[in-house]
C-alpha cells in the first residue's frame, strides 16, 4: 500500500515536471482525426486514480485496477506528445487482455478545467498493458485524461488523472446551462431534448438531428462505434463521468436516444458524436440537473 502510494506520488510529481506541455487540439475540438468513439455502457461513476493535487481526488478504493499516465517527454504548446496509459491489476502485475468495447480496448477522454476543451480518441495498444497515442493540447492548465476499459472477463472499468499542462493559459470560461439547446455544428443542426431534468432518475436524452440548411432530418447517420452516436457526460467538476446507453443503437436518425443517470444535482455538460458521410460531428450541451 504505502508502497503504491509513493509510486503514485512519484508519477504524480513526474507528470507535474514532465507535463509542461500545451497543446494544440482546437477548443471543442469536435471531429479530431478519426477518432471518436466511446461507450455506452455501465451507468458507473468515475474512480479517481492515484490523482494529482489537484481536484481533491477520491482513493480508488473500489476499483481493482490502476492506470498510469506518463509522458515520453515533456510537451511543447502545440506539439504533438507521446502519452503512454499503463493499465496494471490490483497486485501492480500489467492487464494483458481487453475486451473490445465500442470496437475499441480504451476510449480516452480528455477534458480541460472549464470544460471548453474535449477530446475523446483510441490509443493503440502495444503489449503488457500499455496504449499509447499521441496527442496536443490547446493551452496551458489542468486537464483530466479519463481512461474507459473493460479488462477481459471483467467489468468495465474508468480510471482518471488531473495533469497539469505548462503554457499560456486560456482565460477561462463559467460552465453555464445552455438557454437553448439547440446548436448548429458542422452544417448540422442539432437539438437536445430531455425527459426530464432530475437526478438519480433515468433520463432520456432525445437529440434531433437535421440538415442545418434545408432543415431536412438527416436519417442516413452512420454508425460511429458500433452504435448511432455516442454520449459522454460530465458534471461540471469533471469528478463525475456518466456512462450513457443508447436506447436504439441501430437507429440512423434523424433521431437518437440515449438514457443516463445524473448522480446528483448541478450543472452537467453532455458531449454527443454522431458520423454522417464519414466526418464525426460533437456537438456539446451544458445542462442543469435538480
Ligand atoms: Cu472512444
Amino acid at each position: 500500500m504505502l508502497n503504491k502510494k509513493g509510486t503514485v506520488l512519484t508519477l504524480t510529481s513526474i507528470l507535474a515536471i514532465g507535463l509542461m506541455t500545451s497543446c494544440d487540439n482546437a477548443k471543442e475540438a469536435p471531429d479530431t482525426g478519426g477518432h471518436g468513439g466511446n461507450h455506452n455502457q455501465e451507468a458507473v461513476n468515475p474512480e479517481e486514480n492515484g490523482h494529482s493535487g489537484h481536484g481533491g481526488g477520491h482513493e480508488t478504493a473500489s476499483n481493482n485496477y490502476q492506470a498510469e499516465f506518463t509522458w515520453n517527454e515533456p510537451a511543447i504548446a502545440g506539439t504533438e506528445t507521446e502519452l503512454t496509459i499503463q493499465i496494471t491489476d490490483k497486485n501492480g502485475g500489467p492487464v494483458q487482455e481487453f475486451d473490445v468495447n465500442h470496437e475499441k480496448l480504451l476510449h480516452l477522454i480528455i477534458v480541460n478545467r472549464d470544460l471548453s476543451f474535449f477530446n475523446h480518441i483510441h490509443p493503440d495498444y502495444k503489449e503488457n498493458g500499455e496504449f499509447t497515442v499521441n496527442t496536443a493540447f490547446p493551452a496551458g492548465g489542468e486537464y483530466k485524461l479519463i481512461a474507459d476499459f473493460v479488462p477481459k472477463g471483467a467489468g468495465g472499468s474508468t480510471l482518471s488523472e488531473w495533469v497539469q499542462v505548462e503554457g499560456e493559459e486560456g482565460e477561462p470560461s463559467a460552465i453555464e446551462p445552455d438557454s437553448s439547446l439547440i446548436k448548429q455544428v458542422n452544417g448540422k443542426e442539432i437539438e437536445l431534448s430531455l425527459s426530464n431534468a432530475l437526478s438519480n432518475e433515468e433520463v432520456v436524452l432525445t437529440y434531433h438531428i437535421q440538415d442545418a440548411q434545408t432543415k431536412q432530418g438527416i436519417s442516413n447517420l452512420e454508425p460511429y462505434l458500433g452504435a448511432v452516436g455516442h454520449v459522454v457526460i460530465l458534471s461540471a467538476d469533471a469528478e463525475k463521468y456518466i456512462h450513457v446507453h443508447p436506447l436504439d443503437e441501430s437507429s440512423t436518425g434523424p433521431k437518437a436516444e440515449f438514457a443516463a443517470t445524473f448522480p446528483h444535482s448541478g450543472i452537467y455538460k453532455i458531449w454527443g458524436q454522431f458520423q454522417h458521410q464519414g466526418e464525426v460531428v460533437t456537438v456539446p450541451f451544458v445542462v442543469e440537473i435538480k
